[in-house]
Protein backbone atom coordinates (compact mmCIF):
# COMPACT_ATOMS: atom_id res chain seq x y z
CA UNK A 1 0.00 0.00 0.00
CA UNK A 2 1.49 3.30 -0.55
CA UNK A 3 0.71 5.57 2.32
CA UNK A 4 2.44 9.21 2.36
CA UNK A 5 2.82 11.43 5.14
CA UNK A 6 1.59 14.61 5.84
CA UNK A 7 4.25 17.24 6.51
CA UNK A 8 4.23 20.30 8.25
CA UNK A 9 4.84 23.26 6.12
CA UNK A 10 8.47 25.23 7.94
CA UNK A 11 6.72 28.46 8.56
CA UNK A 12 4.17 26.76 10.97
CA UNK A 13 6.88 24.32 12.08
CA UNK A 14 8.84 27.91 13.33
CA UNK A 15 5.69 29.80 14.32
CA UNK A 16 4.34 26.58 16.93
CA UNK A 17 8.46 27.04 18.10
CA UNK A 18 8.24 30.37 19.01
CA UNK A 19 4.89 30.66 20.32
CA UNK A 20 6.09 27.93 22.91
CA UNK A 21 8.98 29.65 23.96
CA UNK A 22 6.82 32.83 24.93
CA UNK A 23 4.24 30.80 26.32
CA UNK A 24 6.65 28.90 28.76
CA UNK A 25 7.47 32.89 29.44
CA UNK A 26 4.23 33.53 30.73
CA UNK A 27 2.91 35.44 27.34
CA UNK A 28 -0.69 35.16 26.30
CA UNK A 29 -1.44 35.05 22.84
CA UNK A 30 -3.64 37.09 20.88
CA UNK A 31 -4.94 37.80 17.16
CA UNK A 32 -7.16 40.63 15.56
CA UNK A 33 -7.85 41.21 11.56
CA UNK A 34 -5.84 41.65 8.60
CA UNK A 35 -7.82 43.75 7.21
CA UNK A 36 -7.55 47.32 8.93
CA UNK A 37 -8.06 50.95 9.14
CA UNK A 38 -6.00 53.42 8.91
CA UNK A 39 -5.88 54.43 12.44
CA UNK A 40 -4.82 51.45 14.04
CA UNK A 41 -2.31 49.97 11.29
CA UNK A 42 -0.82 53.46 11.22
CA UNK A 43 -1.57 56.54 13.11
CA UNK A 44 -2.08 54.81 16.67
CA UNK A 45 1.54 53.79 16.20
CA UNK A 46 2.88 57.26 16.22
CA UNK A 47 3.85 56.87 12.03
CA UNK A 48 3.82 60.45 10.50
CA UNK A 49 1.33 60.99 8.24
CA UNK A 50 3.92 61.23 5.07
CA UNK A 51 5.56 58.26 6.33
CA UNK A 52 6.79 56.62 3.30
CA UNK A 53 5.46 53.06 4.23
CA UNK A 54 1.89 54.73 3.79
CA UNK A 55 2.44 54.90 0.40
CA UNK A 56 0.49 53.00 -2.52
CA UNK A 57 3.82 51.57 -3.34
CA UNK A 58 4.47 49.71 0.16
CA UNK A 59 0.79 49.03 1.65
CA UNK A 60 -2.09 47.33 -0.29
CA UNK A 61 -4.60 49.87 -0.16
CA UNK A 62 -8.63 48.49 -0.67
CA UNK A 63 -10.13 50.30 -3.80
CA UNK A 64 -13.54 51.18 -2.82
CA UNK A 65 -13.29 51.25 0.97
CA UNK A 66 -11.06 52.65 3.67
CA UNK A 67 -9.11 50.23 4.36
CA UNK A 68 -5.77 48.38 4.03
CA UNK A 69 -4.10 44.77 4.63
CA UNK A 70 -2.38 45.29 7.90
CA UNK A 71 1.95 45.99 7.18
CA UNK A 72 2.28 44.38 10.34
CA UNK A 73 0.62 42.73 13.55
CA UNK A 74 0.70 45.80 15.69
CA UNK A 75 -2.92 46.77 15.01
CA UNK A 76 -3.84 43.87 17.29
CA UNK A 77 -1.74 45.03 20.07
CA UNK A 78 -3.20 48.55 19.61
CA UNK A 79 -6.73 46.64 19.93
CA UNK A 80 -5.68 44.69 23.12
CA UNK A 81 -4.36 47.97 24.85
CA UNK A 82 -7.67 49.53 24.12
CA UNK A 83 -9.68 47.07 25.45
CA UNK A 84 -7.52 45.57 28.34
CA UNK A 85 -5.72 47.09 31.84
CA UNK A 86 -2.30 46.99 32.44
CA UNK A 87 -0.42 44.89 33.57
CA UNK A 88 -0.26 42.19 30.42
CA UNK A 89 2.53 40.47 27.89
CA UNK A 90 1.47 39.13 24.70
CA UNK A 91 2.64 38.00 21.72
CA UNK A 92 1.12 38.20 18.41
CA UNK A 93 2.01 35.98 15.47
CA UNK A 94 -0.02 36.43 12.19
CA UNK A 95 0.40 37.01 8.56
CA UNK A 96 0.83 40.59 6.99
CA UNK A 97 1.49 42.26 3.37
CA UNK A 98 3.80 44.64 1.69
CA UNK A 99 3.23 46.10 -1.26
CA UNK A 100 6.90 45.92 -2.59
CA UNK A 101 8.76 43.96 -5.47
CA UNK A 102 9.67 40.27 -4.55
CA UNK A 103 13.00 38.88 -4.37
CA UNK A 104 14.90 36.54 -2.37
CA UNK A 105 14.24 38.07 1.12
CA UNK A 106 10.98 39.34 0.48
CA UNK A 107 7.42 38.48 -0.36
CA UNK A 108 4.34 40.68 -0.77
CA UNK A 109 2.43 38.44 2.09
CA UNK A 110 4.70 36.80 4.88
CA UNK A 111 4.47 36.14 8.31
CA UNK A 112 5.89 38.08 11.98
CA UNK A 113 5.73 37.58 15.64
CA UNK A 114 5.03 40.46 17.90
CA UNK A 115 5.69 41.20 21.32
CA UNK A 116 4.15 43.85 23.97
CA UNK A 117 4.76 44.26 27.48
CA UNK A 118 3.32 46.71 29.92
CA UNK A 119 3.30 47.65 33.20
CA UNK A 120 4.20 49.50 36.46
CA UNK A 121 7.94 49.08 36.16
CA UNK A 122 8.73 47.56 32.48
CA UNK A 123 11.95 48.41 31.61
CA UNK A 124 14.85 47.89 28.81
CA UNK A 125 16.64 44.94 31.16
CA UNK A 126 13.55 43.42 31.29
CA UNK A 127 13.19 43.35 27.17
CA UNK A 128 16.70 42.12 27.21
CA UNK A 129 16.34 38.99 29.53
CA UNK A 130 13.08 38.47 27.01
CA UNK A 131 14.74 38.15 23.69
CA UNK A 132 17.83 36.60 25.04
CA UNK A 133 16.19 33.92 26.52
CA UNK A 134 13.87 33.60 23.48
CA UNK A 135 16.80 33.43 21.05
CA UNK A 136 18.90 30.93 22.99
CA UNK A 137 15.40 28.46 22.48
CA UNK A 138 15.28 29.22 18.83
CA UNK A 139 19.34 28.98 18.02
CA UNK A 140 20.55 27.59 20.80
CA UNK A 141 22.26 28.39 24.86
CA UNK A 142 25.32 29.29 23.37
CA UNK A 143 23.90 32.31 20.66
CA UNK A 144 25.21 35.70 21.36
CA UNK A 145 23.53 38.20 20.37
CA UNK A 146 24.01 42.04 20.59
CA UNK A 147 21.73 44.98 20.63
CA UNK A 148 22.36 48.12 18.74
CA UNK A 149 20.74 51.59 18.56
CA UNK A 150 17.72 51.52 16.10
CA UNK A 151 14.97 53.50 14.50
CA UNK A 152 11.11 52.62 14.48
CA UNK A 153 8.10 55.84 14.93
CA UNK A 154 6.29 53.85 17.85
CA UNK A 155 9.22 53.06 19.97
CA UNK A 156 11.82 55.40 21.71
CA UNK A 157 14.91 54.32 22.40
CA UNK A 158 14.28 51.62 19.93
CA UNK A 159 17.16 48.73 19.45
CA UNK A 160 18.15 46.17 16.67
CA UNK A 161 19.18 43.15 17.77
CA UNK A 162 21.83 41.03 15.85
CA UNK A 163 22.88 37.45 16.22
CA UNK A 164 26.71 36.23 15.78
CA UNK A 165 26.93 34.75 12.66
CA UNK A 166 26.30 30.61 13.42
CA UNK A 167 28.72 30.02 9.99
CA UNK A 168 31.43 31.77 10.35
CA UNK A 169 31.18 32.56 14.53
CA UNK A 170 31.80 36.24 13.94
CA UNK A 171 34.77 36.62 12.00
CA UNK A 172 32.83 37.28 8.68
CA UNK A 173 31.40 35.48 5.75
CA UNK A 174 28.70 35.14 2.88
CA UNK A 175 26.26 34.82 5.38
CA UNK A 176 26.20 37.75 7.04
CA UNK A 177 27.36 40.32 4.47
CA UNK A 178 31.03 40.15 6.33
CA UNK A 179 29.97 41.61 9.14
CA UNK A 180 30.15 38.62 11.80
CA UNK A 181 26.23 39.49 12.84
CA UNK A 182 23.14 38.75 11.62
CA UNK A 183 20.39 41.41 12.11
CA UNK A 184 17.06 39.33 13.87
CA UNK A 185 14.71 41.61 15.46
CA UNK A 186 13.84 45.18 15.66
CA UNK A 187 12.15 46.49 19.41
CA UNK A 188 12.16 49.48 21.85
CA UNK A 189 10.33 50.87 24.89
CA UNK A 190 6.16 51.68 23.72
CA UNK A 191 6.45 55.24 22.73
CA UNK A 192 4.45 57.67 25.34
CA UNK A 193 2.38 58.79 22.61
CA UNK A 194 1.31 55.10 21.39
CA UNK A 195 0.17 54.57 25.17
CA UNK A 196 -1.51 57.91 24.94
CA UNK A 197 -3.29 56.77 21.89
CA UNK A 198 -4.89 53.84 23.43
CA UNK A 199 -5.57 55.57 27.32
CA UNK A 200 -2.71 54.28 28.88
CA UNK A 201 -1.09 57.50 31.07
CA UNK A 202 2.72 56.94 29.92
CA UNK A 203 3.67 58.92 33.32
CA UNK A 204 2.21 55.47 35.19
CA UNK A 205 2.80 53.01 32.64
CA UNK A 206 5.98 51.74 30.53
CA UNK A 207 6.32 49.08 27.87
CA UNK A 208 8.43 46.96 25.87
CA UNK A 209 7.84 46.12 22.28
CA UNK A 210 9.45 43.99 19.38
CA UNK A 211 9.03 42.15 16.20
CA UNK A 212 10.60 39.39 14.61
CA UNK A 213 10.17 37.90 10.61
CA UNK A 214 8.81 34.66 11.49
CA UNK A 215 10.20 33.82 7.28
CA UNK A 216 13.62 35.41 8.05
CA UNK A 217 13.84 33.05 11.30
CA UNK A 218 12.86 29.96 9.07
CA UNK A 219 15.15 31.11 6.57
CA UNK A 220 18.24 31.05 8.86
CA UNK A 221 17.55 28.51 10.75
CA UNK A 222 16.50 25.84 8.13
CA UNK A 223 19.72 27.13 5.43
CA UNK A 224 16.56 28.01 2.76
CA UNK A 225 17.92 30.69 0.51
CA UNK A 226 14.87 32.28 -0.94
CA UNK A 227 11.88 32.91 1.01
CA UNK A 228 9.52 32.34 -1.70
CA UNK A 229 10.37 28.71 -1.86
CA UNK A 230 7.69 28.83 1.15
CA UNK A 231 5.09 30.16 -0.63
CA UNK A 232 5.06 28.38 -4.45
CA UNK A 233 3.87 25.02 -3.38
CA UNK A 234 6.20 22.88 -4.24
CA UNK A 235 6.49 19.63 -2.39
CA UNK A 236 9.94 18.86 -2.69
CA UNK A 237 10.36 21.73 0.17
CA UNK A 238 7.69 20.93 2.31
CA UNK A 239 8.43 17.21 2.36
CA UNK A 240 11.83 17.77 3.82
CA UNK A 241 10.38 18.93 6.88
C1 LIG B 1 10.87 44.71 13.06
C2 LIG B 1 10.50 45.71 14.08
C3 LIG B 1 9.02 46.13 15.87
C4 LIG B 1 7.35 46.83 17.42
C5 LIG B 1 7.71 46.12 16.31
C6 LIG B 1 5.33 47.70 18.56
C7 LIG B 1 3.96 47.57 18.70
C8 LIG B 1 3.29 48.49 19.49
C9 LIG B 1 3.94 49.49 20.12
C10 LIG B 1 5.31 49.57 19.95
CL1 LIG B 1 1.59 48.39 19.63
N1 LIG B 1 5.97 48.69 19.17
N2 LIG B 1 6.00 46.81 17.79
C11 LIG B 1 8.31 47.55 18.12
C12 LIG B 1 9.62 47.57 17.66
C13 LIG B 1 9.98 46.86 16.53
O1 LIG B 1 9.31 45.41 14.74
O2 LIG B 1 11.90 44.84 12.48
N3 LIG B 1 10.05 43.72 12.85
C14 LIG B 1 10.34 42.67 11.92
Amino acid sequence: MNSEKGHIHPVTHITNEMVKAFLEMGFDVAAGPELEDEYHNFDALNFPKDHPARDMQDTFWLKDIPKLLRTQTSNVQIRYMEKNKPPFKIIVPGKVFRNEATDRTHEVQFYQLEGLAVGEDVSMANLKYYLNSFLRKIFGEDVKTQFRPGYFPFVEPGVEIDLECFRCKGSGCSTCSHSGWIEVLGAGMVHPNVLRNVGIDPEKYQGFAFGVGIDRIAVLKYGVDDIRLFYNGDLRLVNQF
